[in-house]
């Protein structure tokens, strides 16, 4: 590289990388093959619209690429392509979920011209829900109105009978379930009853699970859901991007108008309603990625990123740290540091950490007496660790280490 000054740069940030135990939950490290597709000459093209119908000539290899990565995400999560389609054009997460709201239920007028905005049900950030999950400072809250949830307070699990309440009470138009900072394992199956006793789409956000749900190690939404979105660099361990999947046919609208008309206009909010030319270097890294996720050193990985967790979480909690929910099912664990005062506050414990080489990121607990800029809790995820080969019992000195940190 020529650009010496940033040529500086990534190589600082390699080192750093390579210096760092790395516990942020939603990073991991992609393969050669990878940042090979992502640094290709398919960065050069503009190719607007979907293959067979791009705005630009000279797609022929484009529409090729887009097509092996449709199909790769299909094959992964064991799609049909009768059944499902696959959007691979959102640049990332927060586009993607976007998309979807602006597909199934777009802001309407009333008849003064103001905005009608429709209801999206769910997770408050507070307690693992994503900003795109109609929080108030998000787009998706501002042109959408949140029908919020939460966890039970005692078990800080999801209570499935208060959700179906507030669903019921509040008709939304599309219930989202799958977060960014909850432990245990989703009943997709109990999300699809409510969002049929209300009338809802089911929209699940498989962002941070994704990778776990390819290994196996955790249910897939696919039986239940209308519409799956989906990063693709977390447990996945892709490149930066996101995708969304979506049901040729939702069951509550088999036979009403629209029945079908899903991933058209899934298609449509992508391009044009959101983005313009696809990043198709980065379509082609998720490509690579996805057929990396069907090997069986995946399911392997996704087995130990599992138990990596369980081993963090469980030496944590002998040392007698709190952790919220009890535990975890996942790749993901969220420490309550401040314990009523008898702590230290998330954003010291991850200041504390980082001094140590151990990144982490400060998060909220569910029912925080604390402020998100100082909350009571960090959030720990084995992903990035995993890649590196760790396993439990260096998990268990990680927590050691971790420990010793925070009681100094
Ligand atoms: N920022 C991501 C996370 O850390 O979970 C979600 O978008």
């Amino acid at each position: 590289m020529k650009d010496t000054q940033i040529k500086k740069l990534i190589e600082a940030e390699r080192k750093r990388q390579k210096r760092v135990i790395n516990l942020i939950a939603s990073e991991n490290y992609v393969s050669k093959d990878v940042l090979e597709a992502l640094g290709s000459e398919l960065t050069n093209k503009y190719a607007e619209g979907y293959p067979g119908a791009r705005y630009y000539g000279g797609n022929e290899v484009m529409d090729k690429v887009e097509r092996l990565a449709q199909e790769r995400a299909l094959e992964l999560f064991k799609l049909s392509p009768d059944e499902w389609a696959v959007n691979v054009q959102p640049l990332s997460g927060s586009p993607a979920n976007l998309a979807v709201y602006l597909a199934l239920c777009p802001p309407s007028r009333n008849p003064d011209s103001s905005f009608q905005p429709a209801r999206v049900m769910g997770m408050t950030l507070a307690h693992g829900g994503h900003l795109t999950h109609g929080h108030k400072v998000s787009a998706t809250g501002k042109f959408w109105t949140q029908v919020p949830y939460g966890v039970d307070e005692k078990t800080e699990v999801l209570d499935y009978e208060k959700i179906k309440e507030i669903a019921t009470r509040e008709k939304p138009a599309i219930i989202v379930a799958g977060y960014t900072a909850y432990p245990r394992i989703i009943d997709f199956k109990k999300f699809r009853e409510i969002a049929d006793f209300c009338g809802a789409y089911l929209m699940v956000d498989m962002s941070h699970f994704a990778g776990l749900v390819a290994g196996g190690v955790y249910p897939s939404p696919f039986e239940y859901a209308d519409v799956v979105t989906t990063t693709t660099h977390k447990t996945l361990r892709g490149p930066r991007a996101a995708m969304i999947f979506s049901r040729r046919d939702p069951p509550n609208m088999i036979g009403r108008a629209g029945a079908r008309e899903l991933p058209k206009k899934i298609d449509k909010a992508v391009f044009p309603g959101l983005q313009g030319g696809p990043h198709l270097n980065q379509i082609a890294a998720v490509a690579v990625a996805l057929a990396e996720a069907a090997r069986p050193e995946f399911k392997k990985y996704t087995k130990q990123v599992v138990k990596n967790a369980a081993a963090l979480a469980g030496e944590l909690a002998r040392l007698g740290w709190r952790i919220v929910s009890g535990g975890t099912d996942t790749h993901l664990l969220l420490v309550d540091v401040w314990m009523n005062g008898k702590g230290i506050g998330g954003k010291e414990a991850s200041e504390r950490l980082e001094k140590a080489g151990i990144i982490v990121n400060k998060n909220t607990i569910p029912f925080d007496t604390r402020s998100p800029v100082d909350p009571s809790g960090i959030r720990l995820g084995t992903p990035a660790e995993t890649t590196r080969g760790k396993q439990e019992k260096d998990f268990t000195e990680i927590a050691k280490k971790i420990n010793e940190v925070l009681r100094k």
